[in-house]
């Protein structure tokens, strides 16, 4: 598939863009840049880039409105963005046809001329790509870092660069199968996106295409659902949080300290790792492996470790209020990063959480969240569209409070707790139905917990809920 996406062969295809979204319009800018027209598609009557796109590309031919089969007369490669189904009709049936469909990923691996690291996961990715992103550049390597992070990878090609980190969604996988040689991470699979996938099975065959083509493998020995390649295959380097095989990377302990370790080689006192938390060791654990596989100084990516201190919004300490931490958790978007912040913040020896959660359930299944729960949650406090699922799937287990905003949850919680305790705002869902993003969800979320009249907690109604 490479050599047919070189800029000499897109010349002579007749090329769809379907999507006027970030990822869209990285692929009109790429093209553009290499002299290569193409029609642009979106489904939406109105798309939000409309007036922009129109604009910056007065000659490209530009339709709005649902797709149909009528529109491929013509077309012989569809670009597709990675928020529209391949379930569409309209995308079935021309790949039944035929019409050959890619995503941006197919374009950047064509075109990349340096190195490349992917990384996906059903969490930990934006953590460990930016990390690995850190890692380089303490190295004095040029790095451009992106992806389903933000920046859409076509953008990051420049000349000159020496590595590309990017962070692969699975919607951004399912169209590929061959990795061109990259270095493959896959962190962990739990289930995501169960609205866009009919099975399980569907979501983490997309996931495990990651494997298909790299040269490297770094992957989770810890997690059953990833099937790794066998090592005749590729080179594999498998991360868990036990002790490692030779040349494998783990934890463990030695004269009551933990290391992170690769084979029997102490490499940093997991106390001195700046991000916190059980699963954050393991994103410490790949980034080592995935720094090892690009060649990176070790000196620089141990020094990363002790000093990157985690992204906004994931697991990030905010505040805390008489003895009461208060934990922003936004991106913990599925029921598999909640899980890990409630496993990661949980005290053994009591249940010491109130587990702020709600939103669109996007089809989980809330159930996965009672082990967890009934270990470290001392009330759950649910809010948004699918805050009856969360309670349905809880209530036997644990106290349930249910509110109708975030701001009310907080104010819940500050009544509610009482020294010791941990005020985790883990979510399990997507944030749309009240939110711009998980970002503006998480801005809140901090907002209710600095609001001036409660810098210390109202005790007047402490223990309503717990
Ligand atoms: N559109 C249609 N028909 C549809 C759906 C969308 O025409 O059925 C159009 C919309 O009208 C809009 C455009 O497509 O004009 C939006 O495209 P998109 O949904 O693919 O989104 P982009 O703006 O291109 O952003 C995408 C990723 N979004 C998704 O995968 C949904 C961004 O990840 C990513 O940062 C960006 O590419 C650059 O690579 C966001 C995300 O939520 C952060 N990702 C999911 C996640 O992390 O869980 C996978
Ligand atoms: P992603 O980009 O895959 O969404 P992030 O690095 O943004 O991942 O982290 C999102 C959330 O996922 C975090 O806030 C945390 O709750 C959870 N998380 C992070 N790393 C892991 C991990 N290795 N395993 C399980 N959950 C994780």
């Amino acid at each position: 598939m490479a050599d047919l996406m070189t800029e000499s062969n897109l010349v002579n295809r007749s090329i769809a863009i379907l999507g006027m979204g970030a990822t869209g319009r990285s692929v009109a800018r790429y093209l553009s840049l290499k002299g290569v027209s193409f029609s642009w598609f979106d489904s939406r009557t109105e798309p939000a880039a409309l007036a922009e796109v129109t604009a910056s590309y007065p000659n490209t031919k530009i339709v709005t409105g649902p797709f149909h089969n009528e529109m491929w007369v013509g077309i012989d490669l569809a670009v597709v963005s990675p928020g529209i189904s391949l379930s569409e009709p309209a995308i079935v049936n021309a790949r039944k046809n035929g019409l050959e469909i890619i995503g941006d990923l197919a374009l950047f691996l064509a075109a990349a001329e340096a190195p490349v690291v992917a990384i996906s996961g059903s969490n930990g990715k934006s953590t460990v790509t930016t990390l690995l992103g850190e890692m380089a550049k303490a190295s004095g390597i040029d790095a451009g870092v992106g992806g389903n992070l933000g920046v859409p990878m076509l953008d990051l090609l420049a000349v000159g660069r020496q590595l590309y980190v990017v962070e692969l969604s699975s919607f951004q996988l399912e169209l590929i199968n061959d990795l061109k040689g990259a270095v493959a991470c896959l962190l962990n699979i739990s289930p995501d996106h169960m609205d866009r996938y009919k099975t399980l099975d569907d979501y983490v065959t997309a996931k495990q295409r990651i494997f298909q083509g790299a040269v490297s493998i770094v992957s989770n020995r810890d997690d059953s659902l990833i099937n790794l390649p066998s090592a005749e295959q590729s080179d594999v380097k498998t991360f868990g949080l036990d002790a490692p095989l030779e040349g494998q990377y783990g934890v463990t302990n030695h004269q009551d300290r933990d290391y992170l370790c690769c084979g029997d080689e102490r490499l940093i006192l997991v106390d001195s790792i700046a991000i916190k938390g059980r699963h954050n060791l393991a994103n410490a654990l790949a980034a080592l492996a995935l720094g090892s596989a690009a060649g990176l100084k070790l000196s620089a990516v141990l020094d990363t470790l002790q000093n990157f201190k985690g992204l906004p919004h994931r697991c990030e300490v905010v505040t805390t209020i008489d003895e009461v931490l208060f934990i922003d958790d936004s991106k913990g978007t599925n029921v598999g990063a909640t899980v890990a912040a409630i496993e990661g913040f949980g005290s053994e020896s009591a249940p010491n959480l109130l587990l702020i959660a709600g939103g669109q359930g996007k089809g989980q299944d809330f159930n996965d969240l009672r082990s967890a729960a009934s270990r470290f949650v001392k009330c759950g406090i649910f809010y948004g569209e699918d805050a009856q699922k969360i309670e349905d799937a809880l209530q036997s287990t644990i106290n349930v409070r249910r509110v109708e905003t975030v701001e009310s949850a907080v104010n819940h919680a500050k009544q509610s707790a009482v020294a010791g305790d941990i005020v985790l705002f883990s979510p399990a869902c997507a944030s749309f139905d009240l939110f711009a993003g998980f970002e503006e969800r998480g801005r809140h979320f901090q907002r209710a917990v600095l609001s001036s009249k409660c810098t210390t907690l109202d005790r007047s109604d402490q223990g309503a809920l717990c």
